[in-house]
């Protein structure tokens, strides 16, 4: 069959701040980058703009490809809807949800792929030329990451992410040797850590003119244990480039590495996301041995990583089955006290292809009305094991006031960008404050644009 185009969707949720998106849609940029040049291809992110009248315009000869979390899976069967409405054959759905509850999407979408996809897209669309599509496809090894999917000039001209996005994303690593109970990553990328060659890194930060970046590697700080000659040479790699600063996701181990933690301030690192958790000794089971509820050790590594100049990026998580009220209580006590430069709260979410959500159906405890679109961590979707649903979203709503309340933010800001010397400080004022305020509009989300949306949503059904 004569292609059109490849459109690939990234259904949305925050849409702008100050007239650019939040995180640029770096998943579906490396798919675009595997698309012959001589296929035209567009991504289309739903928070730059409304979609519908947009896909209402495509036919027969369009590919079309939508990047599916839990959360926003609704959107995306509703954009195949329209899609097919319009005369598309050919809607392929990937991603997280798409990877661990495949027949769910099978139901709307003409094919489901499930894994990474770096070797079963080209294919796709070649089948698609060929009019011989299947309705599965299935990447089954972890790939090694030299090589795979560079991002485009073409790629890079077009999505134009410094000039539309706050936050351009960068991947080093893949996959995660933990097994937290209720992590979905490791499902999706693996358990054994993949690098890619620092040379593609440096290559790619050069092409798309990058000043700051998020990795969305899991656990970025666990190379520091695992493999640290490559952490080394990645950061001496990076310390010369023309970088304002970035971010990574790691555990409390890397504040046992103070001589890569100072290399890695060299090398522009502004904060550290560490998974903390929970505050409740009772949860260790559940944290995959990387943590183990134990505060002292917390402020410890929150110091040590502190004083070598980057900041610690607290994450925590409400509604394990031994925490009561107390425990939230105890997490602002504790978050108070610390000296975080900022901070995650959310709701424990069971899932799909967990081991928490299967401990929930086994005793009945999964709220089963629940649609997908309340899988936003801000929301209870199942029954505690210590506390009523009421109380824990009660004592989450006062938690998240005291955390995300204005002074709170400007605190801890203000506390980020004292760690900075003075030339620095006006390349670090976004960093210093963004990460709260993000995190305070998922919040305000569920207050009130959430509600509002959700009865919507509720009505419209
Ligand atoms: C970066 C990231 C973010 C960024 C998003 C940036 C952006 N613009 O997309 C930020 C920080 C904003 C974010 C937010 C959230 N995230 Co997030 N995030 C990630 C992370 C760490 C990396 C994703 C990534 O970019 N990887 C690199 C790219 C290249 O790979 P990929 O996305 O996995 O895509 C590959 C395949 O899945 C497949 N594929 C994906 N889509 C498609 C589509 C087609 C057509 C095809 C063929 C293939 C395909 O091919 C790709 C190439 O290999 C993942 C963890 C993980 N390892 O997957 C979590 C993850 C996706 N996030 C998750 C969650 C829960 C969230 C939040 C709800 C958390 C929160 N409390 O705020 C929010 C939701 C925000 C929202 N409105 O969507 C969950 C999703 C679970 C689920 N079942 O949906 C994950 C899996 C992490 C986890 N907790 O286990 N996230
Ligand atoms: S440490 Fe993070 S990425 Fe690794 S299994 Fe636990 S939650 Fe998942």
């Amino acid at each position: 069959m004569d292609i059109r185009k490849v459109v690939l969707i990234h259904p949305g949720r925050e849409g702008r701040i100050l007239g650019r998106a939040t995180g640029a849609p770096y998943t579906l940029m490396r798919l675009a980058s595997l698309v012959p040049d001589e296929i035209p291809v567009e991504i289309w992110d739903e928070n730059l703009g409304p979609l519908d009248e947009k896909l209402g315009q495509l036919g027969p000869h369009d590919l079309v490809g939508i990047t599916s979390k839990t959360l926003a899976i609704e959107s995306a069967e509703r954009f195949a809807a329209i899609a097919h409405r319009a005369g598309v054959r050919a809607v392929v759905v990937g991603g997280a949800h798409a990877t661990l509850m495949p027949e769910d999407v099978a139901r709307w979408a003409d094919v489901v792929v499930t894994g990474e996809a770096y070797h079963t897209w080209p294919q796709i669309i070649q089948d698609f030329l060929h009019d011989d599509l299947k309705p599965r496809y299935h990447d089954s090894d972890w790939a090694d990451l030299a090589g795979v999917a560079p991002i485009t000039e073409r790629v890079i001209r077009m999505v134009d992410e410094n000039r539309r996005y706050w936050t351009p994303m960068m991947e080093i690593t893949r996959g995660c040797p933990r097994n937290c109970s209720f992590c979905t990553a490791i499902r999706v990328s693996g358990q054994r850590m993949r690098l890619r060659p620092i040379d593609e890194v440096v290559d790619e930060i050069e092409r798309r003119r990058l000043r700051r970046f998020f990795l969305t590697d899991d656990n970025f700080g666990l190379a520091f244990r695992t493999n640290p000659d490559y952490v080394e040479s990645l950061l001496k790699a990076l310390a010369p480039l023309p970088l304002h600063g970035w971010t990574a996701q790691a555990e409390m181990l890397v504040s046992t590495h103070p001589d890569l933690l100072r290399l890695a301030r060299h090398a522009h690192l502004d904060k550290l996301f560490i998974g903390f958790e929970s505050v409740n000794p009772d949860n260790r089971r559940d944290l995959g041995g990387k943590s183990k509820g134990l505060i002292s050790q917390y402020k410890k590594a929150i110091k040590d990583v502190q004083a070598c100049g980057i900041g610690v990026v607290g994450l925590f998580v409400f509604g394990f089955d031994h925490d009561t009220p107390q425990t939230l209580i105890d997490t602002w006590d504790f978050v108070r006290e610390s000296e975080l430069d900022s901070v995650s709260m959310t709701i424990l979410t069971p899932y799909p292809g967990t081991p928490f959500r299967a401990q929930l159906i086994e005793e009945g405890r999964l709220m089963t009305d629940k649609p997908w679109r309340y899988y936003d961590t801000a929301h209870v979707t199942y029954y505690p094991k210590r506390m009523t649903v009421e109380e824990l979203e009660r004592t989450y709503d006062w938690v998240c006031r005291q955390a995300y309340h204005p002074l709170s933010i400007v605190r801890r800001g203000l506390r980020a960008l004292s760690r900075h010397p003075i030339p620095h400080l006006p390349r670090k004022v976004f960093g210093s404050f963004s990460t709260d305020y993000g995190y305070r509009r998922t919040y305000d989300w569920r207050q009130v644009q959430g509600s509002r949306l959700l009865s919507a949503w509720d009505t419209a059904e």
